[in-house]
């Protein structure tokens, strides 16, 4: 490109979060007012959480509550504000019928005006046990519209993560980062937050997965509990063969948000399969699982339990786990493979 990047881009050079959903830049959905504000609320909430992680070691909001959540874990002081945060930008200005959040047993009803016609699933804080060692932590969130005219309730939620409207995430790592997509059609893009702006800028125009990658991300610590085809994958991935670029590098944080986020950058895989310990797997399907699979499809990449699409799988219980692999679509395609004895290496 020239010294001077032509008007074109040197327009979306400069371009906020704000401005590319205001410009309907994600598509129909965001041409309605109501879903672009939201998306704009979205984007708000992740500015304070941001904020909040980054003076979270000099607030005196690490550490624990005391409590433990319904998923019977330990409650971050970090994890009860972020959640707070997200409940509290989410009431405003009406759009948001109710919530669903990792950190509630129950769904919270925001407003009982009809118009109000979008519902929120999110992880607000996912990763907390890492907040206390500086290593990167997330937010996980999916915007389902609500159909018909009735009272909001539990079954708005439990869709099947197809319906999605939107998903994304938020990632405090080195530098903030959301993420976001409103379907297939119009792609997944990132934007950078500059604090010294306060504002969240494209940097990440139309994330593609690569088709194949060359690094495997899972916790190897639960191999023993691992059934026979995951061991036999995990073997054959980490073999020595020139012909097939392996063995693939090892990368696990331990946060799915950071997991994945360099699984969708650069392609490869994440796994979190079922085993002994957790035999419907770990990871919560309404906001962490489906909100990825509908990011990681929009992306060209692929998400399964291992066999089955992650978007197929009709939710019965808000926080009801599943296994969950995400990536590129050749690798996953792989995985697969072997969780149905098609392959042994
Ligand atoms: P394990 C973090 O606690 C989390 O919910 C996800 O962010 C992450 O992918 C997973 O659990 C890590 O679990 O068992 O490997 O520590």
């Amino acid at each position: 490109m020239s010294d001077h990047a032509s008007g074109a881009q040197a327009v979306r050079a400069g371009m906020t979060l704000e401005t590319f959903i205001m410009e309907g830049m994600f598509g129909t959905p965001a041409a309605t007012g109501t879903f672009t504000s939201l998306l704009n609320q979205i984007s708000f909430a992740a500015k304070l959480v941001t904020s909040q992680v980054r003076r979270a070691g000099l607030a005196n909001v690490l550490g624990y509550t005391g409590e433990v959540n319904v998923q019977g874990e330990q409650v971050m002081k970090l994890d009860e504000l972020a959640n707070e945060t997200l409940i509290t930008t989410l009431g405003r200005r009406g759009h948001c019928a109710a919530v669903a959040s990792e950190e509630l047993d129950e769904i919270q009803h925001m407003t009982n005006d009809r118009r109000a016609r979008y519902v929120v699933m999110f992880d607000p804080l996912d990763g907390s046990s890492n907040i206390d060692v500086n290593i990167s932590i997330g937010t996980i969130f999916g915007v389902m519209r609500r159909e018909g005219e009735g009272a909001v309730s539990e079954a708005d939620f439990l869709k099947p993560g197809r319906e999605l409207a939107a998903a994304g995430y938020v990632i405090y790592g080195s530098s903030t980062m959301l993420v976001l997509s409103t379907g297939r059609e119009r792609g997944v893009h990132g934007f950078t937050y500059d604090p010294t702006v306060g504002e969240f800028f494209l940097s990440h125009e139309n994330i593609r997965t690569p088709e194949r990658g060359s690094t495997f991300s899972i916790n190897e610590g639960n191999a023993c509990r691992w059934g026979e085809p995951v061991k036999r994958w995990a073997e054959w991935i980490k073999a020595e063969d020139k012909a097939t670029s392996r063995p693939y590098g090892a990368r696990y944080v331990g946060t799915l948000v950071a997991d994945a986020h360099r699984t969708l950058l650069k392609g490869g895989i994440f796994a979190y399969p079922a085993d002994k310990k957790s035999p419907d797997g770990k990871l919560r399907l309404l906001y962490e699982a489906n909100p990825f699979a509908f990011l990681f499809e929009a992306a060209g990449g692929m998400a399964t339990n291992g066999s089955d699409r992650i978007l197929d799988i009709e939710p019965k219980k808000l926080h009801q786990r599943t296994a969950l692999v995400l990536g590129s679509r050749e690798d996953v395609t792989t995985f697969g493979a072997f969780m149905r004895g098609e392959r042994t290496a």
